[in-house]
């Protein structure tokens, strides 16, 4: 008799909808991220990256790149004053990033084969960001864009 009562009870609290309704945000609404980043989703093809956003909050920002292309590419930002068309490049095809601007972060040929999702975080001060794939030829046949990070109000 006790032994039943007390499987009675371990099966009454498992399916309480009270505590089920616990786990659930109100109106099925997902939760910000804890980090309070801003995200922002890059598509990666060939040759170009597609931004979800061109103009961005100063702060922590979270790069969500996805390589939908077939071949292997990077994904490099670097903080630059310089118009697209003014940027250097190297005699080897690939632009010249010490000359450019100052690097913020990487993420590797390596890390973004085709099919791959990385996340790169990173604290970006207001100006403007060059987002470059920089193997040989990639920037100039167009994998380039540019990322403003506006002051905060
Ligand atoms: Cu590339």
């Amino acid at each position: 008799m006790a032994i039943a009562s007390l499987l009675m009870c371990w099966a009454c609290s498992t399916n309480d909808p009270a505590q089920q309704a616990t786990t659930q945000s109100p109106g099925g609404v997902a939760s910000p991220p804890v980090s309070g980043a801003n995200t922002v989703q890059v598509t990666v093809k060939e040759m170009a990256f597609q931004l979800s956003q061109s103009t961005i909050p100063a702060g922590d920002v979270e790069f969500v790149v996805t390589n939908e292309g077939r071949l292997a590419h990077e994904m490099e930002v670097i903080k630059t004053d310089l118009p697209i068309e003014k940027l250097p490049l190297t005699n080897s095809d690939r632009l010249d990033t010490q000359k450019a601007g100052k690097k913020i972060g990487e993420i590797g040929e390596d890390e973004l084969k085709s099919g791959t999702t990385k996340t790169l975080k990173v604290n970006l001060t207001p100006g403007k960001y060059l987002i470059v794939c920089n193997l040989p030829g990639h920037f100039q046949a167009g994998m380039r864009s540019i990322l403003t990070v506006a002051q905060n109000k």
